[in-house]
């Protein structure tokens, strides 16, 4: 089976040379998936792009590149790649911060063996962990998604917004990308409600989410607005 993983980038070009070295070291250890890896890149001004051209004679390591229209454009544009071009069998969504560990991907792709559709890095059961954060950032981030399992109706999943997947193309290409209807980080819930409707076979794994070390968030108030909107739309369409 082939694998790519997709990362989505804005200014991180402390991270993403880094972070494809230690994935193409992780890889060598995989034997069942033929992997790659599809960095979207949104023009970052930083010269994120200069380091990933380094590594794209590699075949193993491809880029898109474009205006910055926010995380869910980004993902959408890769996803359709992925589909098309690389005919991949399996994405991934990974940030390219650190916060999601390479050492990880192969615990995603055993749960996909194992037969299941759509493996989610869940931070929120057990085993899950948040080490760098104190009380209030963790109330806050864990009452955003209590809010979207009660509000959206996402009841059978514990994170819903984490951003480390692994999904199967076959469940993707089910899915209507451009109907999804937001451009930020709402995108990750409203992905998983199109999945919990097409009867996908879900499952968690715990991971131990680390704050970025280096590089800025990205995260913007217009985000957080979309998702609080988002999750009662979603209620709505139920
Ligand atoms: N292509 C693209 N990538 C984006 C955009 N916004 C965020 N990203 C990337 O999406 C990933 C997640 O963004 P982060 O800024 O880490 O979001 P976060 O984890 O909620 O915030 P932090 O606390 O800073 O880690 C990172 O790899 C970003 O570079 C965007 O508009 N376009
Ligand atoms: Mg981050």
């Amino acid at each position: 089976m082939k694998a790519c993983i997709i990362i989505p980038t804005y200014n991180e070009k402390e991270n993403i040379g880094g972070l494809l070295e230690e994935l193409l070291e992780g890889f060598k250890k995989i034997k069942n998936f033929d992997m790659s890896i599809l960095v979207v890149d949104d023009n970052s001004p930083d010269g994120t792009q200069e380091i990933v051209k380094k590594y794209l004679d590699s075949k193993q390591i491809f880029m898109l590149t474009g205006e910055k229209n926010g995380l869910g454009s980004a993902y959408i544009k890769g996803f359709n790649y992925v589909l098309d071009k690389l005919k991949a069998d399996v994405l991934f969504e990974m940030d390219a911060d650190f916060s999601h560990k390479p050492e990880d991907v192969p615990k995603f792709l055993k749960e996909i063996e194992n037969g299941y559709d759509f493996v989610i890095g869940s931070r929120y059961i057990s085993g899950g962990e948040i080490p760098d954060w104190g009380f209030i950032r963790k109330s806050i981030s864990s009452g955003g998604n209590f809010f979207a399992r009660i509000v959206a109706g996402l009841y059978t999943v514990h994170d819903c917004t984490s951003g480390f997947r692994a999904i199967r193309t076959d469940l993707i290409k089910q899915i209507k990308l451009d109907k999804l209807e937001v451009e930020g980080y709402a995108f990750q819930m409203n992905l998983l409600h199109n999945a919990i409707k097409l009867g996908a076979k879900i499952k968690e794994i715990p991971i131990v989410f680390n704050d970025r070390n280096l590089g800025t968030s990205k995260m913007r108030l217009k985000d957080l607005r979309e998702f609080f909107f988002n999750s009662f739309k979603l209620r709505f369409k139920k």
